[in-house]
């Protein structure tokens, strides 16, 4: 049986479509070589790079990505333009050596047009309310819908309770225990696991990502726990796809990249996950009230009456902090490369003066 993939069971809804162009959906990035699902099926490819190098403005493409090609049925297909991204998670990159050095933020997007993004932490050990609260804003900012899966309910007694707690910080957000050892809790899941849907993993690892891809599959088709499970072509006939489609025809993202996401611009995002907390500042008694030591501060108070706990208030404090920090990094360190230019410069005044004597 011969199966016709289109790129449109990848989720792919152009609002306009060109002439004699074809579209596809980057399903994983590895280096300089992208895996694409075209209208002709799997396929590798590579950048234009007339398009994409010599101070272009092109996005280059990742996991997720909509993509314009020019096919080649035999050898390896060119991209030829990143469409724009629905949604999309990046990451800051402060290395210097980002070819756009005068952008505020350098970012290195890591996963693109999701509709659903999973937090995924597991109930026996990784359960944290602070690093929730990150992703909870990471998630809103990235333009998907979060939502937040406990997962290993086997492994403990009342994970009800559980799910209570973290209901309470992740206000507005559906939550869900689950076991991909037992099942509990998946069927829970279905309103979001609908075909054509995207939805991209964000936990560190070990929670159980792959072990719930499986679960969701009925085979084993990811790798769990560093044991590659699904061997049978061998390693280097099986490439490593970072975007999958299930037989449901819901798309999962699970990449390196969203392991190690730092913080990044997340002012938007911190708003959506912290309404109750910023639902106060309107209503102190001084407009530009700080909510330090001011009289008729209304988020003191809300502190005061039990109405707001003082943890969800730090974390709101901490988490804006870090964020201007972030928002100001790249500020600084161009303010930085610009001292050490200067001290660079002066040093070798002085070299030349001593040379000649002068000082
Ligand atoms: N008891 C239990 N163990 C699980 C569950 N899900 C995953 N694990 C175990 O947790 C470990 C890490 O799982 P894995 O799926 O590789 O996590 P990943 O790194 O997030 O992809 C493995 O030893 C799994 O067998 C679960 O629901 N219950
Ligand atoms: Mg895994």
């Amino acid at each position: 049986m011969v199966i016709t993939i289109n790129v449109k069971d990848y989720g792919f809804m152009p609002t306009y479509k060109k002439e004699n162009t074809q579209y596809a959906r980057v399903l994983a990035v590895h280096k300089e070589s992208y895996v694409i699902m075209t209208s002709f099926g799997e396929c590798s490819a590579k950048l234009k790079s007339s398009v994409y190098y010599n101070n272009s403005t092109e996005e280059f493409p990742t996991t997720g990505d909509f993509v314009e090609i020019q096919y080649e049925s035999q050898g390896v297909s060119l991209i030829l333009h990143t469409l724009p991204r629905k949604s999309k998670f990046a990451r800051n990159d402060f290395s210097g050596h980002a070819k756009n050095f005068t952008k505020t933020i350098i970012e290195q997007v890591v996963a693109a047009n999701f509709d659903y993004v999973f937090i995924m932490q597991s109930l026996n050990h990784d359960l944290n309310p602070r690093r929730l609260e990150r992703y909870l804003a990471q998630s809103w900012q990235s333009g998907a819908i979060p939502v937040v899966v406990l997962t290993k309910a086997d492994l403990v007694d009342n994970y009800a309770s559980y799910v209570a707690e973290v209901e309470k910080i992740a206000i507005g957000v559906g939550v869900f225990a689950i076991s991909a050892k037992t099942g509990l809790g998946i069927q829970s899941l279905s309103e979001y696991l609908k075909n054509g849907k995207t939805i991209v993993l964000l936990g560190s690892s070990g929670v159980g990502k792959s072990s719930f891809v499986n679960a969701l599959a009925g085979k084993e088709i990811m790798t769990v726990n560093g044991i590659r499970e699904d061997d049978s072509k061998g390693r280097h006939t099986t490439t490593h796809r970072q975007l999958i489609r299930l037989e449901s025809g819901v798309m999962i993202i699970d990449t390196p990249g969203m392991r190690e996401l730092g913080m990044w611009d997340v002012s938007e995002g911190l708003s959506e996950s912290f309404t109750d907390v910023e639902s106060y500042f309107g209503q102190c008694k001084f407009s530009d009230c700080k909510h330090q030591t001011e009289p008729g501060c209304a988020v003191k108070s809300a502190i005061e009456r039990g109405e707001l706990s003082a943890e969800r208030w730090e974390s709101y404090q901490s988490l804006k902090e870090e964020n201007d920090f972030v928002e100001n990094k790249s500020a600084y360190l161009r303010e930085k490369n610009t001292r050490n230019i200067a001290i660079k410069m002066s040093q070798r005044q002085i070299k030349k003066g001593k040379k000649r004597g002068l000082l």
